[in-house]
């Protein structure tokens, strides 16, 4: 088992970990990030303040404007020089989230990635097909290089060319495969179009992330392709993949605490909530060199769970996420998640894997579901299936939306993440 020591520590060498390195970084950071040093004075805070780990919450948040603030090269502690490699995601302001990492940062990422591997159950015997997008975004190289440290054989398909991954695949005789859940959801259809049988490959473990997927979704990759599907989460301001992931037990991901301190706070009031309760994550980075985070505001809706986990580890656990409070759709008042959509379609039989959600006013709002009927399905009784789907639905969301069913094959597919949402009202 790789790194099986970390993967162990109890909750007081995690604490007792977290509290020297949190010491040692908020002492760094201060010396060398102009921002947190104005942050701190501005407060009246000290690095010697900082004795225990409750102590964290009179630290200043940090959000991702203030990365944008400092674009190109972004927060740093170190000298451009001494930085070896830089990550960026797009965003919807039109300036790009630079990361950037030095090579001990890459050296603590390849652990981390290589620790998720295992501890979602992959070796080093295994033989890794990696269809995450290589590039600015972190998903192909981090779980290339986890699959190297790990000692495993990575096989880097990228995205994109069905064909020649499912042809690699097969040839090849990977064993797991990394794409998001969307895709994976592609290639099944996929395989099924190329005549190919999911009992003739080798696939035993599928390690999905990048976007919020659904329990359902779970069950429809894994009875389809007859394997584990683990979820496994990060973004690209901490390291990138590799925060959390989940063991084989597939019971909340555990998030690597001796790198990563996490805290659930209120978006609206700021305030730390009790462990068990439903809040922003928040996160500081204990050894990152080059781009050291402290409370970063990430907007991810999650329960953190500290009990220890069935698996032996104590490492504390990120409950399914349910998306981010930025996608979180407000429909006349009412909150309303994708994945809350995703969860109901994907529990009636009848229906594909694929759908939109359309967003419209007039001088009111409509939520309109565009979904594919299952090939088997397709033709059949779809008004009285419209009305069901719409009755489920409400009784999800209570909220009335519009239901359109579409022939399969026709919404657009994609290779990275699913993009679920049209909002023509921001259109207008
Ligand atoms: O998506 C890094 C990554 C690559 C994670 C490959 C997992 C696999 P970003 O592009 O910066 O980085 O997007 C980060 O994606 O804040 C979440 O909202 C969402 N996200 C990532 N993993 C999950 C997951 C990568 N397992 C943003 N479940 C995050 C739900 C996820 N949402």
């Amino acid at each position: 088992m790789f790194q099986e020591k970390e993967q162990f520590l109890t909750t007081d060498e995690i604490k007792e970990l977290q509290l020297e390195r949190l010491k040692k970084q908020v002492k760094r950071t201060y010396k060398n990030v102009p921002m947190y040093r104005k942050r701190f004075d501005e407060a009246g805070i000290k690095p010697s303040d900082i004795k225990e780990l409750s102590d964290i919450s009179k630290l200043p948040f940090t959000y991702k404007d203030d990365l944008r603030d400092h674009y190109p090269y972004g927060i740093r502690a170190v000298p451009i020089e001494r930085l070896n490699r830089i990550h960026a995601s797009s965003g919807t302001t039109g300036i790009p989230t630079v990361v950037s990492y030095t090579s001990k940062d890459l050296d603590t990422w390849s652990n981390l990635m290589a620790r998720c591997y295992s501890c979602a159950g992959v070796t080093e015997n295994d033989l890794i097909q990696n269809a995450y997008g290589y590039g600015l975004f972190t998903g192909g190289l981090g779980f290339h290089m986890g699959a190297e440290r790990l000692g495993a054989l990575v096989i880097p398909t990228a995205t994109g060319n069905t064909k020649r991954q499912i042809k690699m695949m097969k040839d090849m005789g990977s064993t797991v495969i990394c794409c998001t859940p969307s895709y994976a959801v592609f290639l099944i259809e996929s395989l099924t179009e190329e005549g190919v049988d999911p009992s003739d490959l080798k696939l035993r473990i599928g390690m999905f992330g990048a976007e919020p997927w659904s329990e359902e979704t779970r069950h429809h990759i894994q009875s389809s392709l007859n394997i584990r599907a683990q979820d496994l989460y990060g973004m690209s301001e901490l390291y990138g993949p590799g925060v959390a992931v989940e063991c084989e037990r597939q019971d909340g991901l555990h998030i690597w605490a001796d790198e990563f301190l996490i805290e659930t706070i209120d978006p609206d009031t700021q305030e730390v909530l009790p462990p068990g309760t439903r809040g922003e994550m928040v996160f500081t980075m204990l050894t990152r060199e080059a781009m050291p985070l402290l409370r970063y505001r990430t907007k991810d809706l999650a329960v953190i769970n500290w009990e220890k986990c069935a698996c032996g580890r104590s490492h504390p656990r990120v409950m399914r996420i349910r998306g981010r409070s930025d996608d979180m759709l407000i429909v006349g008042g009412v909150n309303v998640f994708p994945s809350q959509i995703e969860d109901v379609l994907m529990s009636i039989d009848e229906l594909g894997e694929q759908f939109q959600i359309i967003l419209e006013t007039d001088r009111l709002d409509h939520l309109n579901v565009q979904v594919e009927v299952s090939p088997a399905h397709w033709g059949v009784a779809e008004k009285v299936l419209a009305g069901k789907v719409e009755e489920a639905l409400q009784a999800t969301l209570t909220l009335r939306a519009r239901v359109e069913l579409v022939a399969p094959g026709t919404i657009p597919r994609t290779e990275g993440k699913a993009k679920r949402v049209i909002d023509k009202r921001k259109m207008i």
